[in-house]
C-alpha cells in the first residue's frame, strides 16, 4: 500500500536520503559499474580466491560490518512517523513554539521498546514499554522519551547499572532473557525498597499491552515549563492513547510470544498500513512552584506519581501517527532520543534520576552509533538549521567551509554567533541553588510504600487477581528461598493478603511484620476498568469451513468493518470456501498457522456442514477454548452451539460475553450484540 507522504518538511528532508536503487546499474560504493556479483575471481575454475577481488573484499567488509551495538536497554523497539498539533495556544504556560500555533503540524518520530530483552526478543514479554518521541521542532529537536509506566524502579541515576544488570539475563549462563522473573532481579528488588511502587505497576496489566496503539506514555520526570515572562511550573508529561488503554492476559502474552514474537511491531505496522493511525493525546499536570511542598510526596521523587485526581491532567493536543519508516535500520535502529533534547520553554528539575539521565544519552550514542556525528543520520537531524563550531570526527558528513571554527572570532564576523533569549536562544532556568556537596538523598524520598498502597487500593479485584498471580510467577520462578522470603516481607508493607497470597503460592511463610502504613486513598485513573472502550482496530477470526451459513457471515462481516473491526477467516486449509448460497469466501489462514492469541474475539461460523468439518479438527475446539479461557468475546452461529458444547462452554450457566446467533438469517441484532461484547475488551466475570 502506498504510503501517505506527512506533509512536513522532515519527510521532505528524509526524501533526498531515500533510494529503491530500482531499474538502476550494480555498482561498487565507488561508482564502478559490475559486470558480475555470483563468482568470486579466482585463478581457474577450481583454484583459489584472489586477494586482488576488491569487488568480493569491499562486499565482505561492508556484509562484516553490518550490525551495530544494540542498545544496553530498550534494544527492541518499533517506530513510526507522525505529526502533532497542539488544541491551543499555552502560552501562559510555556513559550515553546511547537505548543502555540493549533494549524501547525510538528513532525515527530516515534519508537516504542521494551527494556530487558535483546533485539531479537519477544515483544509480549512481562516489561515496561519505552515510549520515545522526538518531535522535529522549528527550534531544534525535542525529545520526550518516556515509558508507558509513570515512575521508575529507582531514586538516583547512579543506581541503573545496578538495576539493569540485575534485571538482564544472570552473567553466568545468560539466562533468562526478556524476563524479571529469576533470582537477580528480585534479590535487587527485595533490597531496594524504592522500587516498591513501580514493582507494583510491573506486575500489573500495564507491563502486558495488547497494542502499542493502547498504552499511555509518561515522562516519569518532572520537567519545568518556563513562559515568555520567564515564570516557571513543574510539569509532568502524560500520552492517553484515543483507544483506551488495553492488555493481554500473562497466559496469552506467553503463548503471543512463540507464536507471533513480533506481535506488537506488526500490530503497529498493519494498523498504519491499513490507514488505522494511532493516535494520542498530550495531557500535562502542573504544579505552581510555590506549590511545591504542599503535597505529601517529593515532585522531585520521580518513584511517586501525581493522582490525577488531585493534579488534573489538562489535555493540550493531540499526535497521529501515519507514516511507517522506509527502512528499520536506517531510522528505527539509528535514531538516537536523548531527555536533555529541548526547547526554549521546556526544562529541567533536580530530579536526580533525570539529572543523570541528561549525562547517559549523548554518551551511549558514541559508542552505538560510532561517533559524536550521528546528529547528521537522517533521522536525527533537525528540520531547522545547525550550525556551530563542532568539527570532525568519525563519519562527519557535513563540509565545513572556510578556517574559522572557533568562538569569538573576527575573521568570521564572530559567527556562528550566540543568540540571546529574546531572540529564541535556550536559556537554563535560573533556579536558586544552594547546598552542601553530599553523596545523600532527601528525607522526603524515603517512603516507599504510600503510593504502592495507592496504586494497590486503586486496582479492581481482577486486577488485584492478576497482580497476586504475576507475583506467584516471577517470585515462584526464584530459586532461592531466602529472596522469595524476602520478597513477601517486603510486600507485607503494602497489602497483608496480597503478601500472604504470595506467600502461599510459592511457599513461603508469611511476612514477618505485615504492618502497611495506612493509605486510605485510591486513584480510579490508575484502573483500566476505567478506560475508554472502542470497537476500533480490533481483530476477529470467523472459523469457518465449506457450507457455512452464508448469509450470517455476510452480515456480520459488514457489521464488523462498520464499526472498524477487521476479520479474518479461519480454515482447515488455505484456498476458497464456499456458503450454503453459493459465495465464495478466501481463507487467510488455517488453524495451523494462526492461534486464537492473535485475536480480540472469535465467530464460529453457523451451517451444519461447516461445524461437522471443524468438528473434526481439536485445534478448532481449543480455538475457542482458548479464546473464551482469555475472556474474550465469543460469537457461534446456531449450529455451531454444539462446539461451545465441546469447548466445555455451558451456555446455561449465563456465560458472559457469548453471542449465539438466533436466526441464522436476520443477523442485525446479534451482530451488535457480539460487537458490544467485543467492545467489553475482557468479560472477567466468567465462571472457569
Ligand atoms: Fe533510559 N536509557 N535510562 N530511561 N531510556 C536509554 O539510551 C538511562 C530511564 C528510556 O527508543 C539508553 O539511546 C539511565 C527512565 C527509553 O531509542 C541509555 C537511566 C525512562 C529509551 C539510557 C534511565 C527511560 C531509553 C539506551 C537512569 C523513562 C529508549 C539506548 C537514570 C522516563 C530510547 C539509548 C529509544 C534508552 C539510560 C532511566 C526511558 C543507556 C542512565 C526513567 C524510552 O542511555
Amino acid at each position: 500500500m502506498k504510503q501517505p507522504v506527512n506533509d512536513s518538511s522532515k519527510d521532505q528532508q528524509l526524501e533526498q536520503y531515500r533510494s529503491a536503487h530500482v531499474g538502476e546499474a550494480l555498482t561498487t560504493n565507488q561508482g564502478l559499474r559490475v559486470s558480475e556479483d555470483e563468482h568470486s575471481l579466482k585463478a581457474g575454475v577450481r583454484g583459489p580466491t584472489l586477494m586482488e577481488d576488491f569487488h568480493f573484499r569491499e562486499k565482505m567488509t561492508h556484509f562484516d560490518h553490518e550490525r551495530i551495538p544494540e542498545r544496553i536497554v530498550h534494544a527492541r523497539g518499533y517506530a513510526a512517523h507522525g505529526f502533532f498539533q497542539v488544541y491551543e495556544p499555552m502560552a501562559e504556560f510555556t513559550k515553546a513554539k511547537f505548543l502555540q500555533d493549533p494549524s501547525v503540524k510538528t513532525p515527530v518520530f516515534v519508537r516504542f521498546s521494551t527494556v530487558a530483552g535483546s533485539r531479537g526478543s519477544g515483544d509480549t514479554v512481562r516489561d515496561v514499554r519505552g515510549f520515545s518521541t522526538k518531535f522535529y521542532t522549528e527550534e531544534g529537536n525535542y525529545d520526550l522519551v518516556g515509558n508507558n509506566i509513570p515512575v521508575f524502579f529507582i531514586q538516583d541515576a547512579i543506581k541503573f547499572p545496578d538495576l539493569i544488570h540485575a534485571v538482564k539475563p544472570e552473567p553466568h549462563n545468560e539466562i533468562p532473557q526478556a524476563a524479571s522473573a529469576h533470582d537477580t532481579f528480585w534479590d535487587f528488588i527485595a533490597n531496594n525498597t524504592e522500587s516498591a511502587h513501580m514493582i507494583m505497576w510491573h506486575t500489573s496489566d500495564r507491563a502486558i499491552p495488547r497494542s502499542y496503539r493502547m498504552m499511555e506514555g509518561f515522562g516519569v520526570h518532572t520537567f519545568r515549563f518556563v513562559n515568555e515572562q520567564g515564570k516557571a511550573r513543574f510539569v509532568k508529561f502524560h500520552w492517553k492513547p484515543v483507544l483506551g488503554v488495553h492488555s493481554l492476559v500473562w497466559d496469552e502474552a506467553q503463548k503471543i510470544a512463540g507464536k507471533d514474537p513480533d506481535f506488537h511491531r506488526r500490530d503497529l505496522f498493519e494498523a498504519i498500513e491499513k490507514g488505522d493511525y494511532p493516535e494520542y493525546e498530550l495531557g500535562v499536570q502542573m504544579i505552581e512552584e510555590e506549590d511545591e511542598f504542599k503535597f505529601d510526596f517529593d515532585v522531585l521523587d520521580p518513584t511517586k506519581l501525581w493522582p490525577e485526581e488531585l493534579v488534573p491532567v489538562k489535555i493540550i493536543g493531540k499526535m497521529t501517527l501515519n507514516q511507517n519508516p522506509t527502512n528499520y535500520f536506517a531510522e528505527t535502529e539509528q535514531v538516537a532520543f536523548h531527555p536533555g533534547h529541548v526547547v526554549p520553554g521546556i526544562d529541567f528539575s533536580n530530579d536526580p534520576l533525570l539529572q543523570g539521565r541528561l549525562f547517559s544519552y549523548t554518551d551511549t550514542q558514541l559508542s552505538r552509533l560510532g561517533g559524536p556525528n550521528f546528529h547528521e543520520l537522517p533521522i536525527n537531524r533537525p528540520v531547522c538549521p545547525f550550525h556551530n563550531n563542532q568539527r570532525d570526527g568519525m563519519h562527519r558528513m557535513t563540509i565545513d567551509r572556510g578556517q574559522v571554527a572557533y568562538n569569538k572570532n573576527s575573521l568570521q564576523g564572530n559567527s556562528p554567533k550566540p543568540v540571546p533569549a529574546s531572540e529564541g536562544g535556550y536559556e537554563h532556568y535560573q533556579e536558586k541553588m544552594e547546598g552542601r556537596k553530599v553523596r545523600e538523598r532527601s528525607d522526603s524520598f524515603k517512603d516507599h510504600y504510600s503510593q504502592a498502597i495507592l496504586f494497590w487500593n486503586s486496582m479492581s479485584e481482577v486486577e488485584k487477581q492478576h497482580i497476586i498471580d504475576a507475583f506467584s510467577f516471577e517470585v515462584g520462578k526464584v530459586m532461592s528461598k531466602d529472596i522469595q522470603q524476602q520478597v513477601v516481607d517486603m510486600l507485607g508493607n503494602i497489602d497483608t493478603f496480597l503478601a500472604e497470597q504470595v506467600a502461599i503460592s510459592v511457599g513461603a511463610k508469611k511476612p514477618a511484620s505485615s504492618k502497611p502504613m495506612e493509605v486510605t486513598l485510591s486513584s480510579p485513573a490508575l484502573s483500566q476498568m476505567n478506560t475508554v472502550k472502542l470497537p476500533n482496530t480490533r481483530k476477529v477470526a470467523i472459523l469457518a469451513d465449506n457450507g457455512f451459513n452464508g448469509a450470517e457471515v455476510t452480515g456480520l462481516m459488514e457489521m464488523l468493518k462498520k464499526s472498524g473491526i477487521t476479520a479474518e477467516i479461519i480454515s482447515k486449509n488455505l484456498g476458497m470456501i464456499k456458503s450454503d448460497d453459493g459465495n465464495e469466501l478466501e481463507v487467510n489462514h488455517t488453524l495451523l498457522t494462526s492461534s486464537s492469541v492473535l485475536y480480540d474475539a472469535i465467530y464460529v461460523a453457523g451451517g451444519q456442514q461447516s461445524v461437522d468439518s471443524l468438528m473434526q479438527k481439536k485445534e478448532a475446539v481449543s480455538f475457542i477454548d482458548e479464546a473464551y479461557s482469555h475472556f474474550k468475546a465469543v460469537g457461534a452461529g446456531k449450529e455451531a452451539a454444539e462446539m461451545l458444547a465441546a469447548a466445555g462452554i455451558t451456555l446455561e450457566s449465563g456465560a458472559p460475553g457469548v453471542v449465539v446467533f438466533n436466526s441464522g438469517k436476520e443477523v442485525t441484532g446479534d451482530s451488535q450484540k457480539f460487537i458490544d461484547a467485543i467492545i467489553q475488551h475482557r468479560h472477567w466475570n466468567r465462571k472457569m
